[in-house]
């Protein structure tokens, strides 16, 4: 019965050092020491010993049982500790390697322009409204004194949905809008898309527009070229030299083109201001009193001017780009320089 015993420790170790998992640990735990085990087993033939082996049979047999269940216990813990040491080993963060760096998104520098001149001009009072991109013919022309034979209305130019709706060739239909809901005072600007059937380095058939616009009793011209003259200043700096030259709009008159003194080459000519010294920057003049009447304002109690300036002309100036194309582009390599 001795030499029984110890060949039931000796299998028990041997499938101890085989087992791997915890359900494997338990099932020999059951198999050799539970209620129906094997240890059980050879007890229940303890009557057929002699009463001197008896005790040392007892012995042997609560040594065996208690050695293999601590040692069974042993493998149990042991298991786990490896199991939760690999866990962490896979998941480890090395914090000596190096960090990767979250990449910073900014403002598109047609946008970046587009807030800094919303700025200066709410700082001179203006409100930014903005209107929709498709527009009834009757808003974006019929309205601002353009007639059906106008060349602006040209197919050449404009993107026609329907006989009666475009997409706005400028953001002066929002000005009407505001002008249909609202009595002046009004001091607005509108940024925005605007559509032109036009591509080449210098045009895109998408490009942004401010618009300006301003309605009081007594404005004069004189106000016009005050209020701009301090924007342009702010924009290109104080000593920005400004020249205003007579030209033509259907919505103005009289109008004027604002010119600054060249920023590449301060006036003495270069192949950005085509040798003039000079730049045009905006296009300006007082509203038309047709304009006017088309929103029931009374030009004779009230006058004001408006403006108008491309977005993409104004960064490509400040910024010398000489492709107009690179702004929706989306190169990282243009974008990441604004
Ligand atoms: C209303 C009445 C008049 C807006 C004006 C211009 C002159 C102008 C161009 C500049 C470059 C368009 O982007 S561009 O091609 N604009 O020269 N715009 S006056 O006049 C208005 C606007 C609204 C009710």
């Amino acid at each position: 019965m001795i030499s029984e015993l110890q060949q039931l420790e000796k299998d028990a170790l041997a499938e101890l050092d085989t087992a791997k998992t915890e359900d494997q640990f338990l099932s020999i735990k059951t198999k050799y020491l539970g209620r129906k085990g094997l240890l059980t087993g050879i007890l229940r033939n303890i009557a057929k010993v002699s009463d001197d082996e008896k005790p040392l049979i007892g012995k042997l047999c609560n040594e065996i049982k208690n050695s293999l269940s601590v040692k069974i216990d042993e493998a149990i813990q042991q298991q786990a500790r490896q199991k939760k040491e690999e866990i962490i080993l896979k998941e480890k963060i090395d914090v000596t390697l190096p960090g990767s760096s979250v990449k910073c998104g900014r403002i598109h520098p047609i946008n970046q322009i587009c807030r800094e001149i919303c700025s200066v001009f709410s700082s001179f009072g203006f409100s930014v409204v903005e209107g929709p991109e498709i527009e009834l013919d009757y808003y974006n022309f019929e309205a601002l004194n353009i007639p059906k034979d106008h060349p602006a209305r040209d197919m050449q130019d404009t993107f026609y949905i329907e006989e009666n709706i475009v997409l706005r060739t400028h953001t002066s239909p929002v000005q009407v809008r505001v002008m249909e809901k609202f009595r002046p005072p009004l001091r607005i600007l509108s940024p925005g898309k605007v559509y032109r059937r036009d591509s080449d380095v210098s045009h895109t058939p998408m490009f942004h527009q401010i618009e300006g616009l301003l309605v009081d009793k007594n404005v004069t011209f004189g106000d016009l070229k005050g209020i701009l003259t301090s924007f342009l200043k702010k924009i290109f700096g104080e000593v920005t030299v400004l020249r205003f030259r007579p030209s033509f709009f259907p919505f103005t008159e009289p109008s004027a083109e604002v010119d600054i003194r060249c920023v590449m080459c301060g006036g003495s000519g270069c192949r950005v201001c085509g040798q003039s010294g000079w730049l045009e920057i905006l296009g300006s003049g007082m509203v038309d009193p047709a304009v006017f009447r088309n929103v029931n304002y009374d030009s004779e109690e009230y006058s004001g001017f408006a403006f108008g300036l491309g977005l993409e002309r104004m960064a490509m100036l400040k910024y010398g780009i000489s492709d107009i194309r690179l702004f929706f582009e989306n190169d990282i390599r243009f974008l990441k320089q604004f």
